[in-house]
């Protein structure tokens, strides 16, 4: 299997890494502007020292409880690293909710658009479709102010996959090449440790799908549950995670701790040559 990534086509015979860049003031004792840009593309060429295959930036914090950031602001923070990494040769995916924003990504060199919201705004996909730009259509319950205050589900593995086959379906009737397309169950959007947990463990039905996966479980918030730690002592939990997520049908994995991933990886990759 491969992805259609921008100009890139990706083997996604061994699970790949993308690093999480922030382009969040909250992340940053400064606050500032340039500040922010300047240390994220420090931070992302980091990640790609360290072996990620891909690089997911963000202008808006999407935790649960984070307050929504307008286009403007979101395209100040978000448009100058990207143009910054560009010319490095590593595929760059935005991660972004607003169709006028991925327009703009996709036309300053993005490979990638990263959705929490499914596409679910009007134009989503249009706005990329004419694009060669590969699309992450991730599942969620709810918005993030509110979204883990009482998720609910009957049969949560069915429900997400149903979702994903239906977003899988749209994206192809706006014009989105299979081969482009990306899913994600979410974790912790709008799921109890719970859920999370039943979709770990039942990620191999929605890899049926016959869509490559990505899983985000970096240093979120079932990882403190289930450790007893901040999010800065999540590191191990995250890789024993992101494995577990690989064994049962990931593709790409979504992390923070790059460097400690890669080398779960290495050994992970290791056993599994013939
Ligand atoms: N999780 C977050 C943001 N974007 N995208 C995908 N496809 N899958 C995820 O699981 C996912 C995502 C979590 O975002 P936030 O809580 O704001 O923190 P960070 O961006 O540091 O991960």
């Amino acid at each position: 299997m491969f992805l259609q990534c921008g100009s890139y086509r990706l083997s996604l015979e061994r699970p790949l890494l993308m690093g999480v860049v922030n382009v969040t003031p909250d992340s940053f004792s400064d606050g500032g502007r340039f500040f922010p840009v300047a240390a994220a593309v420090k931070h992302a060429r980091q990640l790609v020292a360290e072996g990620a295959d891909l690089l997911d930036i963000g202008g808006e914090s999407t935790r649960p409880g984070a307050a929504p950031v307008s286009l403007d602001e979101e395209r100040r923070r978000v448009l100058p690293v990207l143009e910054a990494l560009v010319a490095d040769g590593v595929p760059l995916s935005v991660d972004t909710q607003k169709p006028e924003l991925m327009r703009e990504a996709a036309a300053s060199g993005a490979s990638l658009i990263n959705d929490i919201n499914g596409f679910e705004i009007a134009d989503a996909f249009a706005a990329i479709a004419g694009s060669n730009c590969a699309v992450c259509i991730m599942h969620k319950q709810g918005e993030p102010q509110t979204m883990q205050q009482a998720p609910q589900y009957g049969d949560v593995v069915a429900e997400v996959s149903g979702y994903l086959q239906q977003r899988i379906a749209a994206a192809g009737a706006a014009g989105i090449a299979r081969e482009r397309i990306v899913i994600d169950p979410g974790f912790g959007f709008g799921k109890t440790l719970a859920h999370n947990l039943a979709l770990l463990r039942g990620l191999a039905h929605v890899a049926e799908l016959g869509v490559p996966i990505l899983a985000g479980l970096s240093r979120k918030s079932m990882i403190g549950t289930l450790t007893g730690r901040g999010v800065d002592g999540r590191v191990f939990g995250s890789v024993a995670a992101a494995l577990l997520a690989v064994r049962y049908g990931a593709a790409i994995l979504r992390v923070h701790d790059v460097a400690a991933t890669r080398d779960a990886l290495a050994v992970w990759n290791a056993v599994n040559q013939d």
